[in-house]
């Protein structure tokens, strides 16, 4: 799907603002509030999640729908002349949009876009829009939900059952919802470029860069005249080809390299429509235990992620985005995982233009029953993929894997498609699950990027990890010294030593893309102790030390870049702790100690 733009023939106009809101009382839909205006609405920014916009559990962790509102109007001529959209580029977790009382779509999943077409319905003066967001996660869902508390060390122990209906989320961090992303309308031609996919192959001082462009809409059957120009960065003409799929060489190309992008611009101009895009030639490539960026071996350094600032949520941030990659850049980093959803696209075209290496990833996470010691179903353990109560996510992940290439395939900072996070990659059935979701994302990829998938420690090593089997690069979420024997770093490091051990025989390329321990800024201690910045940089040293010794581990992304909101639990003192950041991007200890040593780790050839 494109990124809606300005350009000769497409207007954009952005509906971010307050707009009215209300929380659902179960008789929304039956009283069918989309129909008029709300009474008495709350004023609500969009985009932006709601949750901590207001006081007061009640409001913080409402369960199910909520009605946000707006009045939109256009000029007749543009209704009557031109194509008009509706997109949506989030709402979390679902969606129903209503122009005028009636329905107009429907989309499930809360972090890639959607969009329908509501010119013919729009009529002179205003028209109300209606947008219902659903923040219901449950065995259907991506993230995943649950019916009791599920996270280990989640909710109150004893036995102790609440009546309240409300959300046990699958994962770990807080499920905020809304409408997080902006909403726009946006008009093309009636005939119009629907999608363009890019990819490119480089040999020696040229490029030759592949394109295949959709044309839909009125007169999308005939045959259509498009023509591709692609311009440097000083805005001169380098190549240009016509048809709608086809090739055009690119002299003395210039590469886009991690921290040193480039991008060039292409233009198609297609039966009056014209789009635009930045793109970055680059080559990705596993071979044999290295992971290569235009032919060279890369090292990943950097963290995993999270949407999540004060206090909008998972609501779009973009001061926050530049500080982000500025902070990264600071640090010696390379690179970033959105974990655990795809991240806003104004974050991805900055990572492009910035020079950022990203891994991408699907809304999969919690696609596993083992957390908390099982799922429960009156007290019996449920397999993740029983038959009858295992996940029921299998349609709806492949879609997701569909939209999220779909979305970002013309990126030249999405090195690789993460297919899901800690999901149950070891028990009966994973291989089955897995296998046509690996399979889709490559037959989707027009550049067939490496896929894999962030493996839990309960996975085990080789033998029962189907991701030894799947995955490209091999892509460990591991807490030696921290779950997993915390305190005793020494001890903890002889199992990590020995799992290396193990995945070094598989001959692939490993990276660790989560490894860290909670820490509140402010204590500390000469003899580190649990959650003091000094265990944390002690913690680090220890796992460090040991991937610095194996040529194939190409990465270190830490867990986490900057302390989040989760869920209320035993182990989360006001969230997750495991940033090297504190919330409001503050250094801890740790950061200084990874500044040090990232800045004198090359991105490439670390490891010859
Ligand atoms: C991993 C998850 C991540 C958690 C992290 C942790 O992938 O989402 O936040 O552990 O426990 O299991 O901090």
């Amino acid at each position: 799907m494109l990124y809606p733009i300005m350009t000769d023939s497409r207007m954009v106009m952005d509906l971010s603002g307050i707009w009215d809101f209300a929380l659902d009382n179960g008789r929304g839909f039956d009283e069918k509030w989309y129909e008029k205006e709300l009474t008495d609405p709350m004023t609500m920014p969009v985009p932006s999640s709601y949750n901590d916009l207001k006081e007061g559990a009640s409001f913080r962790d409402h369960y199910g729908w909520v009605f946000y509102q707006k009045k939109i109007s256009l000029p007749k001529a543009v209704r009557e002349n031109e194509r008009v959209v509706l997109r949506c580029d989030a709402a979390t977790h679902e969606a129903i949009v209503y122009l005028n009382g009636f329905e107009i779509g429907r989309h499930r999943g809360g972090f890639l876009p959607f969009e329908f077409e509501i010119g013919k319905e729009m009529t002179d003066g205003d028209n109300l829009l209606t947008i219902a967001v659903s923040n219901i996660i449950d065995y259907t869902t991506l993230p995943v939900g649950g019916q009791s508390d599920m996270m280990s060390g989640g909710g109150a122990g004893g036995g102790f059952k609440s009546s309240k209906r409300s959300n046990h989320p699958n994962f770990d961090f807080f499920n905020y919802c809304g409408l997080t992303r902006p909403v726009r309308i946006y008009t093309t031609p009636k005939t119009y470029i629907d999608d363009v996919s890019l990819w490119a192959a480089v040999s020696g001082s040229d490029a030759t860069l592949f394109y295949s462009i959709k044309v839909a809409g009125e007169r999308a059957d005939d045959a259509h005249k498009c023509t591709v120009e692609v311009f440097d960065r000083t805005g001169a003409k380098v190549s240009e080809g016509s048809g709608s799929n086809g090739s055009i060489v690119i002299k003395d190309v210039k590469l886009w390299q991690p921290l040193a992008s480039y991008l060039y611009r292409v233009r198609i101009t297609c039966e009056g429509d014209v789009y635009e895009l930045p793109y970055g030639i680059r080559t990705v490539e596993v071979k044999g235990n290295k992971f290569l960026i235009n032919g060279r071996p890369f090292y990943f350094k950097g963290y995993g992620k999270h949407e999540d600032t004060f206090p909008n949520g998972r609501g779009m941030n973009i001061p926050m985005y530049v500080k982000d990659i500025s902070i990264m850049k600071w640090q010696g980093a390379n690179s970033f995982r959105c974990s655990h959803y795809p991240y806003s696209e104004e974050m991805m075209r900055l990572a492009d233009e910035e020079g950022l290496v990203v891994i991408d990833e699907t809304t999969a996470v919690g696609v596993n029953f083992d957390f908390g010691g099982g799922a429960n179903f009156g007290g019996q353990k449920v397999k993740t993929f029983d038959k009858e109560h295992g996940v029921r996510t299998f349609d709806h992940h492949m879609d997701v894997v569909r939209d999220l290439i779909s979305r970002d395939k013309n990126y030249a900072c999405v090195v690789m498609w993460n297919i899901a996070n800690e999901p149950d990659s070891y028990s009966e059935g994973a291989y089955e699950y897995f296998e046509p979701l690996y399979k889709l994302a490559k037959e989707l990829d027009p550049e067939k990027r490496p896929c894999t998938l962030t493996s839990v420690q309960m996975a085990g090593g080789p033998d029962t990890d189907i991701s030894a089997r799947l995955s490209d690069v091999i892509c460990l979420n591991r807490y030696y010294g921290w779950y997993f024997g915390g305190p005793d770093l020494e001890g903890a490091a002889e199992y990590l030593r020995k799992e290396l051990d193990e995945w070094q025989k598989l001959g692939k390329p490993l990276m660790f893309t989560e490894y860290g321990a909670d820490t509140v800024m402010g204590l500390h201690d000469t003899t580190p102790v649990m959650y003091t910045e000094e265990y944390q940089v002690d913690y680090y040293r220890m796992n460090n030390e040991l991937f610095d010794k194996y040529d194939f581990v190409v990465g270190e992304h830490v867990w986490n870049f900057a302390d989040f909101a989760t869920s209320q639990s035993l182990l989360r003192v006001q969230g997750n702790k495991k940033g090297l950041f504190t919330r409001d991007r503050k250094p801890k200890y740790a950061a200084h100690y990874f500044r040090e040593r990232w800045n004198n780790i090359p991105d490439f050839d670390y490891k010859k």
